[in-house]
Parts: C-alpha cells; sequence; structure tokens
C-alpha cells in the first residue's frame, strides 16, 4: 500500500475524504502579492519605501525591472501548487515616461493583462497612496489641504477604472483594495476631522458603479513613525463598508497581537457576503514576515473552509522579507497558505460541529487533538505530486539564483 491510500485509509475512519479535500484545494485562489519581489518599490524609481512600511534586509537579487520582476514572478509562481490570481499595486505600471498617479490609465497594465491571460490567472489591484511627494505630512486622503486630498481621489478613482479594464481584460472580478497610510506619530489634538475627510474621500472615489471590480477597504493599528493615532482604523472601515456595501480586507498583522483574525472572519460573515484577507504574520511590532505554517494560520483557514466560505473569502498574500532569497519567501508563504487549508479540508468538521452542540466538549477536545496526529504529510506530498510538484523546491530556486539573481549587480 502507498503512503497515500495508508493515509486515504486513516482519514477515511473519521468520515474524510482526502481525494476530495484535493480537489478541492486546487481550485481554491490564492491572489499572490507581486510586492515580495521588488521590496515593494515599484517601477516609478520615485525612491524610499514610506507610509509607516518597512522592508528591512538587504539580500542580493532584488527585481529592479518589469522584466526582472515578471520573470521572477514567474519562476515562483511555477513552484507554487493550486489556483493562483496576480495581486498588484498602482506602482507597478509599466509606462515609457512616468506617469502620475492620478494619470494612471488602464492600458499602463496591459502587459500585466497579458503576463496573466497567458497564465491563466486573475488579477487583483491596489492604488498606492504611500512611497509618494504627493502625500502631505503623512496623509493622503484625509489631508486638509485640499489639493493633497483631491489628487488622491483623482488616484483612487484612476484606480478603480483600471480595475474595472483589467476586470474585462481578463474576464474576470478584481479585488480593489484601499489602505493608506495616514496617520500620526504622537498624540493628535483632533481625531474626528481626519476620518471625516476620509470618509468623504472614499465617497467621492466610489461614486463610480462597475460590475467587475470588488471594493473594499483595508484597516490597520499602527505604522512605523506612526504609532500613536491610524486614521483608517477598524472601527472606521467596519462602519464604512457596511454602510456603503463595500468589503473588509482583514490584514492579520493590522491588530493588537493577543486579537485572532480567525475570529473576526465569522463575525463578518454574519453580515457580508464577501470578506477579503491579507494573510501575513505579525512578529512584535513588525506586521509582515513570510507566513508560515502556524497555530493562527491554522484558524484562519479553518474558520474558511467550515464556514462554507471558500467563495466568499478572497485570499491574498501580502508580506516582504528583503533578508531572504525572494522567490523562496514567497513560495514558502503561499506553500504555508495551502497547507492551512488542506489541513482544514481534512478536518472532520461535521463532527466536530455536532460535538459542540450537543455539548460534549470533553470528547470535542478529545477529537481535535487526537485529529492531529494524522498523516497530514503524506496528503499534502499526494497533492503537491498532482500539481506535478514536489516538497523539495529550494535546490531549483538556489540554482535560479546562482543563474539570474547573483548576476544583478
Ligand atoms: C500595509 C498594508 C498594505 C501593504 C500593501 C503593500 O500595512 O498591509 O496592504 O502591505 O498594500
Ligand atoms: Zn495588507
Amino acid at each position: 500500500m502507498s503512503d497515500i491510500q495508508r493515509a486515504a485509509e486513516k482519514y477515511a475512519a473519521y468520515g474524510v475524504d482526502v481525494y476530495k479535500a484535493i480537489e478541492t484545494l486546487k481550485n481554491i485562489p490564492i491572489s499572490v502579492h507581486c510586492w515580495q519581489g521588488d521590496d515593494v518599490l515599484g517601477f516609478e524609481n520615485s525612491g524610499a519605501l514610506t507610509g509607516g512600511i518597512q522592508t528591512t534586509g538587504n539580500y542580493p537579487g532584488r527585481a529592479r525591472t518589469a522584466e526582472e520582476l515578471m520573470a521572477d514572478y514567474d519562476f515562483a509562481l511555477r513552484l507554487m501548487p493550486g489556483k493562483k490570481r496576480i495581486n498588484l499595486h498602482a506602482i507597478y505600471a509599466i509606462t515609457d515616461k512616468p506617469v502620475d498617479r492620478d494619470k494612471l490609465e488602464g492600458k499602463h497594465f496591459d502587459k500585466w493583462i497579458e503576463f496573466a491571460n497567458e497564465r491563466g490567472l486573475g488579477i487583483d489591484f491596489n492604488p498606492t497612496f504611500f512611497s509618494s511627494p504627493m502625500m502631505k505630512d503623512g496623509l493622503s486622503l484625509s489631508s486638509p489641504d485640499e489639493n493633497v486630498r483631491q489628487y488622491w481621489v483623482r488616484h483612487g478613482k484612476a484606480c478603480r477604472k483600471i480595475a474595472q479594464y483589467i476586470g474585462e481584460k481578463t474576464n474576470g472580478y478584481v479585488l480593489n483594495n484601499i489602505w493608506i497610510p495616514d496617520g500620526y506619530k504622537d498624540v493628535p489634538s483632533d481625531r474626528l476631522s481626519p476620518r471625516l475627510r476620509l470618509k468623504k474621500s472614499l465617497d467621492e472615489i466610489l461614486e463610480e458603479k462597475y460590475d467587475r471590480v470588488v471594493d473594499a477597504v483595508e484597516s490597520k493599528v499602527f505604522g512605523i513613525g506612526v504609532e500613536s493615532y491610524t486614521v483608517g482604523s477598524n472601527e472606521f472601515y467596519q462602519n464604512y463598508a457596511a454602510t456603503r456595501g463595500i468589503c473588509c480586507l482583514l490584514d492579520n498583522g493590522h491588530y493588537h497581537p493577543t486579537e485572532c483574525v480567525s475570529d473576526k472572519i465569522p463575525a463578518l460573515l454574519a453580515f457580508y457576503d464577501k470578506v477579503a484577507l491579507h494573510v501575513t504574520r505579525g512578529v512584535r511590532w513588525d506586521s509582515d514576515h513570510v507566513v508560515i505554517l502556524e497555530d493562527e494560520l491554522k484558524e484562519i483557514a479553518k474558520e474558511i473552509v467550515r464556514n462554507d466560505a471558500l467563495g466568499k473569502v478572497l485570499i491574498g498574500l501580502d508580506y516582504f522579507d528583503a533578508s531572504i532569497n525572494r522567490i523562496s519567501a514567497w513560495i514558502v508563504g503561499q506553500r504555508s497558505m495551502e497547507k492551512a487549508l488542506l489541513y482544514a479540508l481534512l478536518l472532520p468538521n461535521d463532527k466536530l460541529r455536532a460535538l459542540q452542540d450537543s455539548a460534549r466538549f470533553t470528547e470535542l477536545m478529545v477529537l481535535q487533538e487526537e485529529v492531529k496526529m494524522l498523516p497530514f504529510g503524506d496528503v499534502w506530498a499526494a497533492y503537491l505530486e498532482s500539481c506535478g510538484l514536489t516538497e523539495s523546491f529550494y535546490p531549483q530556486v538556489a540554482a535560479y539564483e546562482k543563474d539570474v539573481l547573483a548576476k544583478r549587480k
């Protein structure tokens, strides 16, 4: 008997069909952020990354051009199992000469659309409200300076139009996620006015109706150098999204360390038909470490799978590490998400729920612990094999590093 046959039997004893789980996993889209490949710098050559986010490390081989980023991305995507989408930011526009962010158009993303269509991938989009001289005093959409605020409103509108264009050209939907870094390093004297300005700006941006755009807003608790006050807080955006009929995007690096996004997902599912995610790993003050298979990631996956929310939760990755091989970082994070989803798909969820509902809490604990020992790794290996992959991928990445990345000086 092969490993997978033996594993299938063990899982079957708990009423779990491993082959069905494998097939389901293959069709769960994961949006892979392009920005892991170049330390979130984009193609504007505007200089440093600002807005309270940081990449640390200077591992050699960062992609510096669209050609390099696409080549690296393509290489990484091939080593990722399952269904993928491409997650772009406005600063990844491909233009002959510099184009202001409020003047960006769909055509500046034609090369990405071609890249996606050749590979049968969907695309998601993000306006870029950071790393720009047009941010004034750390503010964009909430700025008291009308010129600044209106510039960013125009950018927001331009991006939704681009998202619609991409949706049409790729024949799908596009998640357009708004995150702004606006906030203050130290105690402000007015916490309301910036929020009222943000509310007004968002209303202006969302005026136009688009059938292919899924609009989302992403909250945050604090940024580096923006520790005391964040305009786009969790309460602000949840109320905004609920009253405007748009979607919340939860980034699991954007909450207090003891808060769990896994618990927020079902809370939102009670009210929203869609919830978007930025899956990342918070470590102390940093919110953007490479995703690995840890407990909270498993809990997030469980809340998606056992609430029948595979079509409702839009899963995207968001992390950036410049201290290790960036392609490996990309792959480890995507594979970890896939592992967590597979793990959740292999749980006897109906049995566990029945135990909870009949208050058999002792057995619930016993069973939850027991299934942790099932041969999950054998099913993962079978899944990889069915995708034409193996667990080992580092030698290929190392060869690419030697042949391609190391030559970038
Ligand atoms: C920042 C947010 C945001 C960015 C990306 C680049 O804290 O998480 O989503 O990481 O848009
Ligand atoms: Zn995020």
